[in-house]
């Protein structure tokens, strides 16, 4: 196929439709376009061949759907209730929502490509040292070029660094680590998660290319007139989801690949890690400090120097005493065990996961057949061909070894995958299950496949809901693992960073992700730590980590001050844990983030359009931290509504920019008008004590919310062991408790706390 614009298919011919689709025959080839839901259209294109292997699409999403086809000269209109779809000459592509306003259009002009290095300019620009080694997407064979209109603004996209908003900026979707910097003209980083959703002035919809290739996004950087797809193989397998709104875009996208399930409770709670704990000593040392300096605290996690020569499934007992003592240990003070398992294998005789490995043939080999090596933490590594379900099975099956000592979650990096001597050629042989493939296809999914056969495997062995955080993944891998945001550095910049990435990330299916607070390379500073905890404070998953080497940045290596805020922070965290918990039960069925950016609720407010330092948690709280080193006050944008200073209880007015104050212990966080925020009294940990009372903290109008209890751990509330009580507050301030479900113990006692009674006062 051609280069430049959209794909050069010839004309139609002819079509047929049965059911949910329409088969369209063009000169060229033949374009299938099926509705799953009213609101979510499916066009595939076989660039490559007719063979859909979606990673991220698991089973037949479609339920039935009234599809009309109608052809109109050159065209033919695919329509359901809410989405219609003009198809035409070229792959010439319109759609429209229900009220009939159009969403897009392909760019019918020719693409105006930037101009290129010539290569006597790449020389000197090599020899002085920068990367030339620019991508190109030109000659890439998938190509998808819109129209775009002004008022058009992006998000989603998963995980990339940058703003909010990715319009005039491009990205590429091929999972990368690397450990420079991340800053706003990075391309990629770990995850890649095609899905793009564009907000115009009337109207909103999302694309989800579904293509494991390395592929790109260019959001206007080229031009001004249009925003293009490409990728470098595979097929053109786009979803196009719509809705009246933005939250609507975001369900049909993760009813499509699957949403963030219910995490245990205290997964949600703080964890710390460094990279640098190096024996037992050291994780007792850690375990004692947060009790003697009551910083409420989950888990421990233990980095690459708990294994012997970073071989998985292993235990180093020098250092880290037997397996299972240490962890026993730990687990009588309340911390659970996370661990650390990479997928590089030690190349290494005698050593039961290589032989293993190689002697079933489980590990990607070159094109002659001979296992593929290159080098990782354990030296020279193979690599699992996690694409098999019976490479997947004895993957998950190894991690009886760790459930069996007690450890209580999994933590899984490297799974770009990373190697240390070049990255793995695009023809090392991978599978798609039975299908012999390579990485060029694989390694998108590389991560993905691999937190699936860590779930899988967590899920045989315990009865507990698995946690699993991923640092590399694909789009859907939400369904299976957490994921953080891989190596930051404790820079001001990547605090800053943190708000619109956990948000994109959100938007694109990922509910349960968190970024290293303090930041993981460089030094912090008390201010930065102070700062990053605020404002990390409701990030979903809420660990601290650090390398090897920076400052420790445990809350007590600094001064009284910043382990003093430190410490409030944490327990504000453990006091709305029912209010998170609530909210990723409520997104098990929504899809809905619990970290929003407040685009998401009030897409035709201008003022949010860029906001990239607020956050919405919820819809009833919005947290504006302070993420600049030295400031102590800024400007809080408050959309419409009326807002409750939590810390004071002051109304303000939306729909303006109001002044707040902001030493160094306040991090901004306001209430909206009619909310009830169910809060618990914090603990050391999750399972200290029964949580006996519930206490709704209120902002004045009438209100009511829909709080979820169960015991925190299991599948029992997929049975029905739960409660869910629906609470009304009236206007004269009685609060009215509907038993929605009950069949679990309820509360002792429920006690309802007015916003700024001095429950959350200032300290100064
Ligand atoms: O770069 O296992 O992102 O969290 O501490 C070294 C050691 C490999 C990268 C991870 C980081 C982890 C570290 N790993």
């Amino acid at each position: 196929m051609q280069e430049g614009k959209t794909m050069k298919t010839g004309k139609i011919v002819s079509f047929s439709a049965q059911g949910n689709e329409v088969q369209v025959q063009y000169e060229r080839l033949a374009v299938t376009v099926r509705a799953v839901t009213p609101d979510i259209l499916n066009v595939f294109v076989p660039c490559k061949d007719a063979v859909r292997n979606s990673k991220a699409v698991e089973g037949d999403r479609s339920v039935p759907v009234s599809v009309t086809a109608e052809q109109n000269g050159e065209k033919l209109l695919i329509g359901t209730k809410a989405l219609t779809l003009c198809l035409g000459t070229d792959l010439y592509l319109a759609a429209k929502d229900g009220k009939g306003q159009e969403l897009f259009h392909t760019y019918e002009g020719e693409r105006t490509p930037l101009p290129r290095l010539s290569e006597r300019s790449m020389k000197i620009l090599a020899a002085e040292g920068h990367d030339v080694a620019k991508f190109s997407d030109l000659e890439y064979p998938v190509q998808l070029v819109m129209a775009m209109d002004e008022g058009d603004n992006f998000y989603g996209l998963g995980d990339k660094s940058g703003f909010l908003n990715k319009k005039y900026y491009e990205y590429e979707n091929w999972n990368t680590d690397n450990p420079q910097a991340h800053t706003e003209d990075f391309h990629a980083l770990y995850k890649s998660v095609p899905f793009l959703i564009c907000a115009k002035r009337k109207g909103v919809y999302g694309l989800f290319f579904d293509n494991t290739y390395r592929s790109s996004f260019n959001l206007g950087k080229e031009s001004a007139d249009y925003f293009f797809y490409a990728a470098a193989d595979g097929n053109l397998d786009l979803y196009i989801t719509g809705g009246a709104c933005m939250p609507d875009v975001v369900k049909g996208y993760t009813y499509l690949t699957g949403r963030t399930p219910l995490p245990q409770l205290w997964t949600l709670g703080y964890q710390q890690s460094r990279w640098g704990y190096e024996s037992a000593d050291d994780m007792r040392e850690i375990a004692a400090a947060m009790r003697k300096n009551d910083i409420p605290c989950d888990a421990i996690h233990f980095d690459i120097d708990y294994m012997q020569q970073f071989k998985v499934f292993t235990w180093d007992e020098e250092n880290y005493g037997k397996p299972g003592e240490l962890i026993a240990e730990l687990a009588r003070d309340g911390f659970k065990t996370v661990t650390i398992i990479d997928p590089g294998t030690k190349e290494e005789e005698g050593y039961f996961m290589h032989d293993e490995g190689v002697e079933k043939g489980f590990f990607a080999t070159d094109t002659d057949g001979k296992v593929y090596t290159n080098v990782v933490w354990p030296g020279k590594s193979n690599y699992p061909d996690f694409g098999r379900s019976e490479v997947r099975r004895w993957w998950g099956d190894h991690h009886r070894f760790l459930t069996d000592i007690g450890v209580a979650g999994v933590w899984n990096d490297m799974n770009e995958p990373a190697s240390f001597e070049g990255e793995l050629p695009a023809d090392v042989v991978f599978h798609d299950e039975e299908r012999t493939t390579d990485h060029a296809e694989m390694h998108n999914v590389y991560g993905h496949c691999m937190s699936r056969a860590t779930f899988e495997g967590l899920r045989a062995h315990t009865d507990e809901r698995p946690f699993i955080i991923t640092r590399a993944c694909y789009a859907g891998t939400q369904k299976y693992a957490t994921v953080w945001t891989g190596d930051n550095q404790s820079l001001w910049a990547h605090l800053q960073m943190m708000i619109p990435q956990l948000c994109n990330l959100g938007m694109s299916g990922f509910a349960f992700a968190g970024t290293d607070i303090g930041g993981f390379g460089a030094d912090t500073t008390p201010e930065l730590l102070t700062r990053w905890i605020e404002a990390a404070c409701f990030a979903p998953l809420f660990r601290n980590h650090a390398a090897k080497g920076s400052k420790p940045q445990e809350p007590w290596r600094f001064d009284e001050q910043t382990l003093s805020i430190y410490r409030d922070y944490v327990k504000l965290r453990y006091r709305f844990l029912p209010y998170l918990y609530d909210l990723f039960w409520q997104g098990e069925s929504t899809g809905l983030p619990v970290m929003r950016p407040l685009v998401l609720h009030y897409e035709d407010d201008a003022n949010v359009h860029n906001l990239n330092d607020e956050f919405l948690v919820g819809t009833s709280l919005l947290v504006a931290p302070v993420v600049e080193q030295g400031k102590r006050c800024r400007a809080v944008y408050l959309p419409e509504g009326t807002w409750y200073d939590l810390w004071t209880g002051e109304a303000r007015e939306g729909r303006q920019y109001i002044l707040k104050d902001a030493p160094l212990d306040v991090c901004p966080m306001f209430v909206k008008a009619g909310s009830l925020i169910p809060t618990f009294e914090p603990v050391s940990y999750v399972g200290e004590k029964p949580y006996r009372r519930l206490e709704l903290l209120a902002a004045p109008g009438e209100a009511s919310c829909v709080h979820f209890q169960d015991n925190g751990k299991d599948y029992g509330y997929r049975e029905g062991r739960y409660n869910l009580y629906r609470f009304t507050r009236t206007a004269d301030g009685r609060l009215e408790t509907v038993m929605e479900h009950e069949n679990y113990p309820r509360y002792d006692e429920i006690s309802v706390v007015e916003i700024g009674n001095g429950a959350y006062a200032e300290k100064e």
